[in-house]
């Protein structure tokens, strides 16, 4: 399995977190994972406008001042790639080569997105919003802009925002400026950046981004299931120090600390688990404060003594509904959600 030249120049414009960064309970937006398909567009905020139409009764259409006077809400949302992992899955899946560390949290501000719906009036008959981007591209041969939909159900009901902040300053390019979708508990495919056009639809969405991309298939001609929200994931904050170039990590023996964040888009948190025996035996981690919604992350930690020797840390999260990761990747041929339990391979001196 070896990664391609291709894969590196995505890989360098997609960054992921830095696992270390996982002690912020609010990613600083450069640590905030970064996934573009296209290039990151420019946008002229004076004549940006945003159109709501389709089956609406009335098409809307807003420049950033209107939308900023409109009501305010904010969210604090943890956001995970749906390719997260897929660098580890055999056989190798040609595209952004993530590890572990497709994932950030972020308070985004904005406007809600039902409302903004409603008073468009939505028509008998529609069944779907579609969001579309001002980033435009060819993925899978076909040109296209960057558009993804929600079932109307989902857009009505859910917390969805606007957003035009991000952790309290304007929203940064690569981040979507002037204007994101934020749907919270949902990959982060479903958040469409740049977002400039809502239109809501009486049939099933079919462009290349919901029919073809991201859903789970073994093969090509196969319908597949669409990816939704975020199965159960922790990740750790790798103890000790790392060597360059191969990251290996070094640490001193004695009581050492653990610590990491853990999310679900299904539930909230039921529990961490720690295992230092290839997953033999599991020792529940203790979990901190939530961030005052179910839509971040929450850290634990767990009190370690470690022994000289070689060791490799596992955790895994479950949630409320009984979602638990899987020890072992399961295939797909978009090489998606990967949640299998991260590992941690340290050295320990004396
Ligand atoms: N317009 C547009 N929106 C987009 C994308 C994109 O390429 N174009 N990528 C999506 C994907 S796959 C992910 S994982 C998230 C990443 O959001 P971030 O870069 O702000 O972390 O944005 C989503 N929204
Ligand atoms: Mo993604």
């Amino acid at each position: 399995m070896e990664i391609s030249l291709e894969e590196l120049q995505l890989a360098t414009r997609n960054h992921g977190l830095p696992l270390e960064a996982l002690r912020y309970p609010i990613t600083p937006p450069g640590l905030h994972y970064l996934l573009t398909h296209f290039d990151i567009p420019a946008v002229d905020p004076e004549s940006f406008r945003l159109t709501v139409g389709g089956r609406v009764e009335r098409e809307l259409t807003l420049s950033l001042d209107e939308l900023r006077t409109r009501p305010r809400a904010e969210l604090t949302v943890t956001m995970e790639c749906a390719g997260n992992g897929r660098a580890r899955l055999e056989p190798h899946v040609v595209s952004q080569p993530w590890l572990d560390e497709a994932v950030g949290t972020a308070r985004w501000t904005g406007t809600p997105l039902a409302p903004l719906l409603e008073e468009s009036g939505v028509l008998d008959g529609a069944v779907e919003v579609l969001f579309t981007g001002l980033d435009r591209g060819i993925d899978g041969d076909v040109e296209q802009d960057f558009e993804r939909s929600l079932p109307l159900a989902e857009a009505l009901g859910a917390e969805s925002i606007l957003a035009y902040e991000m952790n309290g300053g304007p929203l940064p390019p690569q981040h979507g400026f002037p204007l994101r979708l934020v749907v919270p508990g949902w990959y982060g495919m479903a958040s469409v950046k740049w977002l400039t056009r809502i239109t809501v639809a009486d049939k099933p969405f079919s462009g290349y981004q919901q029919a073809h991309a991201y859903r789970l298939r073994q093969e090509e001609d196969e319908e597949g299931e669409p990816l939704t929200r975020m199965p159960p994931r922790a990740l750790m904050a790798p103890p000790g120090i790392p060597d360059f170039p191969m990251r290996r990590r070094t640490l001193a023996a004695g009581p050492v600390v653990l610590e990491g964040r853990a999310w679900s888009g299904w539930a909230p948190v039921a529990a961490v688990e720690v295992s230092f025996d290839g997953g033999r035996s599991w020792s529940n981690a203790e979990l901190g404060d939530d961030l005052g919604t179910r839509w971040a992350w929450r850290p634990w930690s767990f009190r370690w003594q470690a022994q000289p020797g070689e060791h490799e840390l596992w955790c895994r999260a479950r949630d409320e509904a009984g979602n638990v990761q899987p020890l072992e990747p399961a295939w797909n041929l978009g090489g998606y959600a990967n949640n299998a339990v991260q590992r941690v391979p340290v050295t320990v001196v004396p």
